[in-house]
């Protein structure tokens, strides 16, 4: 370690000392918390503990090249860092650790998130925006590894747009284009696919992005060897190092230990992503993990007596006191007087955190055991109210379910009472279960003003338009308006630029909107949708475009894992919303069959799903979704793109609404259940159905996610007491998911005449061609079948059999 660096010829020494032992402060409780944070664990105070032990030096230097209106996007080892920007305090850390579900308490995620996972606050009270110019941001954590990539891609985008971006407002986001978004990784985290997709992506696209990858030559126990190959990451990412000819990264290489280096890395690297908006990669190497993986288990299992020993020396915070001392910046005596006074200060901090978390729960307890008494001095069953009076009793800090379980096992013993103390105890266990209940499951979805399910329909205006066209054109149009008149919308995917997409929908914007709003992508489905994620999280309307929906699996994991949780994982302080627009439904081949739409639906709570059936309806969901605050998946109909529709004259004002479904055809005698391009086939066996006296209503389900908030279904098997469900996916697909939520409207259950049924696809995939369509997917004469069955079953007189 070399005490030369251009740092102390700026600032006087006295300064540069008196920064250090702030910096070796910040170290020592950061460690110091890892220590107690593990011992918090072992007790059973807290569940699970991963922490950033081994990791704090180059997290120290990171913060000092971190400014405003940067966004981190990192994982689990990062608190150092966090505690650095002044962004977790000891409190905070620990009451994350106990997932505490007060928001003020454990600000990164209100108990939602295990410990160790971070977020700063890009909303405020309302969900409206903060400035996020004039604060230090972290995009919130994952634990599936790497996971933290595709959305670092976007964060670092937006700064590249922003700069290019016209007549919109962005001093809340940006201040032109000047902001670096900041990646970490752990080094065995690196082997996977969507890490290799980002440096990849990033590369290509030029934006700046620092990636720090923490090597502490291990994932859990397995080695390096294992995992990458040369064991070296920068050495096998050298050919994306920049020349003179091409453009490309910068790759920096530095000791984890190593302070002085440490810092000059860190400026260099922040100074050539900021000016030059050209990506860095950092190798930090010689890291250690002096407490093992994570408070599952000990690492002395796996390192041989040789590392463990390594590790010992090569601790980056021992290295620093040492260099602390020899370099005369602070006595021994006084490093020892200020690591005295960081052991105690975290502990007031941890007891201060845990009375915080536990408190309430002690005052819960209290009252209800209080309501126990008063219910159990008039109760037949006295005695065993009592043990669970007891119960509670000899649990002297209890947990919420501690509380509520022995609350709700005490009613059973009261079912036959009727007196004042019980129903005291009753709206006790109603309002407490009511409002935990919220700080567990609320903010999935917008909850702010402008949630999408606020936003009311705005028809399409026909009025002297006899103008019928291909489909296509009115998505084109409409468009056009949208990005006329939001100049932060953009859009980006395979095909979707130079040629406006394989279907013209986006046909000449490029042209008129330029390259980068209308944007080729790479066929890279998982960092398209991260670049959507960034950048919505930057203030932007990102369109990303997934070719077809068969290929949503490849960014699946990432539209799961990040984008559908990230509202309620951060209690509503973060949004990104943006749209995916996709195109299935009834294509051909195993691959192109356009729908796993019951895995989609299963995976992706959180985000709307929306199934448009023509692309009028289509066009109105884009500009809903643009007025609202949460992200949507648009699914456009393939096979609808050259079907004529009337063109409308308000284009980019007409609203189609999400959760509402449409009666396209009323009946009387069945009521058929169904969306997208199978809903043209319900209509036309409709028709055959009326050729034979058979009177159905037709439903259009429009949005998957949020179902039918109305209950119209319910309403129309009111009228029909019969209901048919026909769906392209799986059987247990989508078709389930559609009964479920039909089962949970009132009243539809009770005035079913026959048993739901469900029409669906078979176990398959679909076979290839038209044929290949047919008997794997419901047709016209399947529906026409099924439904004249339904009523043959119910009056077989009226109805005889067909076949
Ligand atoms: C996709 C996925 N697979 C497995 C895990 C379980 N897991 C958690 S951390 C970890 C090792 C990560 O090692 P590394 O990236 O080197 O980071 P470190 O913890 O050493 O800092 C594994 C396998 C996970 N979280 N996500």
């Amino acid at each position: 370690m070399s005490a030369k660096s251009n740092l102390t010829e700026t600032i006087t020494f006295d300064v540069f000392k008196a920064e250090i032992i702030e910096d070796y402060k910040i170290a020592i409780t950061s460690r110091e918390c890892s220590l107690l944070g593990r011992r918090e664990v072992l007790t059973g105070k807290a569940k699970f503990g991963i922490f950033g032990g081994g990791k704090e030096l180059p997290q120290i230097a990171w913060a000092k090249a971190f400014k405003k209106g940067d966004f981190r996007s990192g994982y689990y080892r990062d608190q150092t860092f966090m505690m650095a920007i002044g962004e977790l305090t000891i409190e905070q850390f620990f009451a994350g650790l106990y997932a505490h579900t007060d928001i003020e308490h454990d600000p990164m995620s209100a108990g939602r998130q295990m410990g160790g996972h971070f977020a700063t606050h890009s909303l405020d009270e309302n969900y409206n925006w903060k400035n996020l110019t004039n604060q230090k941001n972290s995009s919130s954590d994952l634990s599936p590894t790497a996971s933290q990539m595709p959305r670092l891609l976007g964060l670092a985008q937006a700064s590249k747009v922003y700069k290019s971006l016209k007549n919109f407002d962005s001093s809340n986001f940006s201040k032109m284009g000047n902001e670096v978004a900041w990646g970490t990784i752990g080094n065995a985290s690196t082997s996977e696919g969507i890490f290799f997709e980002t440096i990849n992506a990033a590369g290509v696209l030029q934006v700046p992005m620092v990636v720090s990858v923490w090597d502490d030559e291990y994932g859990i126990s397995v080695h390096a060897k294992h995992q990458t190959t040369k064991e070296n990451i920068s050495k096998i990412l050298n050919g994306f190092q920049r020349n003179e000819e091409d453009n490309g990264y910068e790759i920096l290489k530095v000791k984890g230990w190593d302070y002085v280096d440490l810092i000059n890395c860190y400026e260099k690297a922040g100074e050539i992503a900021r000016n030059e908006h050209v990506p860095v990669l950092i190798h930090v190497e010689e890291l250690t993990q002096p407490q093992g993986h994570s408070t599952s288990g000990s690492h002395e299992r796996y390192k041989s007596t040789e590392r463990l020993n390594w590790e010992k020396n090569n601790d980056c915070n021992i290295k620093f006191r040492n260099w602390i001392i020899e370099n005369d910046i602070s006595s021994e005596d006084d490093i020892i007087k200020i690591e005295k006074d960081i052991k105690s200060r975290v502990k007031a901090g941890k007891i201060k955190a845990w009375n915080d978390f536990i408190n309430p729960n002690k005052n819960s307890s209290r009252e209800l055991i209080d309501l126990l008494k008063q219910a159990s001095s008039i109760s037949a069953r006295k005695d065993f109210i009592e043990k669970e009076i007891q119960k509670l009793e000899s649990i002297k800090e209890p947990i919420k379910k501690d509380v509520l379980s022995i609350a709700r096992n005490s009613l059973k013993y009261l079912i036959y009472d009727n007196h004042i103390s019980k129903d005291k105890l009753v709206n006790w266990i109603n309002k407490y279960s009511e409002s935990e209940q919220l700080k567990f499951s609320s903010l999935l979805y917008s909850e702010s003003s402008k949630s999408a399910t606020k936003i009311k329909a705005v028809e399409p205006d026909y009025e002297d338009s006899e103008n019928l066209v291909d489909g296509r054109i009115i998505l084109r149009d409409n468009f056009d308006a949208i990005f006329k008149n939001y100049p932060e919308s953009l859009i980006f995917g395979q095909d979707s630029g130079a040629i406006g997409d394989v279907n013209q929908g986006l046909e000449g914007l490029q042209d008129k909107y330029g390259s980068v709003r209308i944007a080729d992508a790479g066929i890279r489905e998982a960092t398209i949708i991260g670049q959507g994620i960034g950048m919505a999280m930057r203030g932007l309307r990102p369109i990303a475009e997934i070719q077809y929906l068969d290929y949503l699996m490849y960014a699946l994991q990432i539209i799961s894992d990040d984008l559908s949780t990230l509202h309620y994982r951060t209690f509503g302080k973060q949004k990104a919303p943006m749209i995916i627009r996709t195109r299935g439904h009834r294509l051909e081949g195993i691959w192109h069959s356009g729908s796993q739409m019951g895995g989609i639906l299963n995976l992706i709570r959180g985000i709307f799903v929306l199934v448009p059936r023509n692309m009028t309806k289509a066009a109105g969901f884009y500009n809903t979704m643009l007025e609202s605050d949460q992200p949507a998946l648009i699914v456009e109909c393939l096979n609808g793109y050259r079907l004529k529709e009337k063109k409308p004259n308000n284009l980019g004002l007409f609203k189609t609404p999400v959760g509402v479904v449409e009666v396209v055809k009323s009946g009387t005698d069945i009521t058929i259940v169904s969306y997208g391009s199978t809903l043209r086939l319900v209509e036309h066996a409709a028709v055959d159905l009326h050729e034979i006296g058979i009177n159905a209503e037709v439903i259009d389900v429009q949005s998957l996610i949020p179902f039918d908030i109305e209950q119209r279904i319910s309403k129309s098997i009111r009228k029909t007491s019969r209901i048919l469900i026909v769906d392209e996916d799986v059987p247990g697909g989508a078709s389930a998911y559609i009964l479920t939520e039909i089962l949970k409207q009132a009243g539809s259950y009770e005035n079913l005449d026959s048993a739901p049924a469900l029409l669906t696809a078979k176990d398959h995939r679909p076979a290839y061609g038209s044929d290949g369509d047919y008997f794997s997917k419901p047709s016209k004469n399947d529906i026409f079948e099924k439904a004249y069955e339904i009523l043959h079953e119910s009056n077989p007189m009226q109805y005889p059999k067909l076949r």
